[in-house]
């Protein structure tokens, strides 16, 4: 039978400094999602967006964590949204926003399930307010829901239940400092660009794979499309050279769909910090459309 997928759009900015990447959702739907999602095979139902107050309307309260009030209404919604699409046995792709919806998106997929996640991101996203050098919570959603620094007594955001153990970071090359401390501290397993340079993507995913999916029930995927590189996907508010190619993306997300075939373990998606005010033609925002199809299924032949 196949799986019936509900587009939630979050059109969220509160967590970066670069405005109009809560148009993402709409740009993302623009370059025909629909049709990719048909060519995936998979039956698609669009929910519509999350109710997100512009960012003028409201105070930022605070340099070490920016709207962080804000932050916390949306992805308690987010995560209900979410947690109920799983419930009544649909498929959640979630459509950002900056990376901060994750926070939301990872509370919901583990309300009833023990999850894995793997980030495909240039970024390690594992800044704490106290370390973040921006203030910015989109560089902060994998902290939040582990738990870690001021995020412990976070409930909203510290309700995942997720293990370390079970987190994969593929493709990061830009790192704060501390963070990166961090990082090399933690429990995670995290895969740079070099990695993938030595080994080849498919096989860093595989690799990344069998970590968010041991003794897990379901894996949450968590694509940032400034893991791609700017040349391919320049329509992004951080972008970093030398990331992945449009190939390597492709390859790297039909190999999580080919290996879901067998195991079904991918239980959410997301797709963020696409911003069509930056991009060219809205070819990033066509990626995005594409790597989603590819990770539900699609395929050439
Ligand atoms: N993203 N590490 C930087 C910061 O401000 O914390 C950049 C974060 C980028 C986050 O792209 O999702
Ligand atoms: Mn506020
Ligand atoms: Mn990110
Ligand atoms: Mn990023």
């Amino acid at each position: 039978m196949a799986k019936t997928v509900h587009v939630i759009g979050a059109p969220m900015d509160y967590g970066s400094d670069r405005r109009g990447v809560d148009m993402g959702p709409s740009a993302i739907r623009y370059a025909d999602l629909a049709a990719q999602l048909d060519a995936a095979g998979v039956d698609a139902v669009d929910t519509g967006d999350l109710l997100v107050p512009r960012a003028e309307e409201r105070d930022p309260d605070g340099a070490n964590a920016k709207f962080l009030d804000e932050i916390e209404d949306v992805s308690l919604r987010l995560a209900a949204e979410v947690a109920d699409t799983l419930a009544e046995g649909a498929f959640p792709l979630v459509l950002g926003g900056d990376h901060a919806v994750a926070i939301g998106s990872l509370a919901g997929s583990a309300r009833d399930a023990e999850i894995g996640a793997l980030w495909l991101d240039a970024h390690g996203d594992f800044n704490t307010p106290a370390t973040s050098p921006s203030g910015n919570v989109h560089g902060m959603p994998l902290a939040a829901a582990l738990g870690r620094g001021e995020f412990a007594d976070t409930e909203w955001a510290n309700a995942t239940g997720l293990r370390e153990e079970n987190v994969a970071l593929v493709g990061l090359r830009n790192l704060d400092p501390s963070e990166r401390e961090a990082i090399r501290e933690s429990e995670m397993t995290a895969f740079t660009m070099s990695d993938i340079d030595e080994r080849g993507v498919t096989s860093v995913v595989d690799e990344a794979l069998d970590i968010v999916t041991a003794g897990t029930d379901g894996v949450h995927v968590s694509l940032d499309v400034d893991w791609l590189d700017p040349d391919e996907a320049p329509g992004v508010g951080t972008p970093v050279r030398g990331g992945a190619t449009y190939r390597e993306a492709h390859a790297a997300l039909e190999a999580i769909a080919q290996r879901d075939a067998e195991e079904e373990f991918l239980r959410s998606l997301e797709v963020v910090e696409v911003n069509p005010i930056l991009d060219e033609s809205n070819r990033t925002a066509d990626i995005a459309a594409e790597l989603a199809a590819s990770a539900l299924g699609k395929r050439i032949l």
